[in-house]
């Protein structure tokens, strides 16, 4: 098998469970939440970036990668209104701690970023199994001068594992192959 089996990485903690039942309005993250949706009560990715440049999650000075704010917000989008709503930002907030604890742990010297090694390392111990051809390609397109930043990384992770989940539907028998019409590869990719 090619990829993670037996949905990989979110049937961690955040995923699966019913978003929190109760009162929004006691939740103390709603104020936070509803501060950064403005008047309609949700995030745009326009919003969620704002939010997480402010944050200091991009690391360095330049602004929180807008399309891993616009994948994110698609990977979380259960009710498919395009925007975050309060239980889906909740949900992000634990899949980016996660995600943040994992980059950190491969930063060794705390610079923020991390190398090509290190990023393809990481996306093995997520469990893909991937070809040096592949890994590279992935490194190319993901670091500035061989460096890749947090939020260049959350694109790269969420995008696997979006293209692999989309794969994996179409892959029946599990075997690593699936024939694709020209329009369904693009359709496939070109939503992601
Ligand atoms: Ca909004
Ligand atoms: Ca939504």
């Amino acid at each position: 098998m090619a990829y993670p089996g037996g949905g990989g990485y979110c049937s961690g903690p955040g995923y699966g469970g019913a978003p929190g039942g109760g009162y929004p309005q006691q939740d103390p993250m709603y104020a936070y939440f509803l501060n950064i949706a403005g008047q309609d009560g949700q995030i745009d990715a326009d919003e969620l970036q704002r939010c997480l440049t402010q944050a200091g999650m991009a690391g360095g000075y330049k602004p929180f990668n807008l399309e891993a704010c616009k994948l994110m917000i698609a990977m979380l989008d259960r009710d498919m209104t395009g925007k975050m709503g309060f239980n889906e930002f909740k949900e992000l907030g634990v899949a980016l701690n996660g995600w943040r604890q994992n980059f950190m742990s491969y930063d060794a010297d705390r610079s923020g970023t991390i190398d090509g090694m290190e990023l393809q390392r990481a996306l093995g111990s997520m469990g893909y199994r991937l070809s040096p051809q592949a890994l590279n390609a992935i490194t190319k397109r993901y670091s500035t001068h061989g460096r890749i930043t947090f939020d260049d990384y959350i694109a790269c992770c969420v995008k696997i594992r979006a293209l692999t989940d989309t794969f994996r539907r179409r892959d029946t028998a599990q075997q690593g192959m699936v024939n694709f019409m020209y329009d369904d590869f693009i359709q496939c990719i070109m939503s992601i």
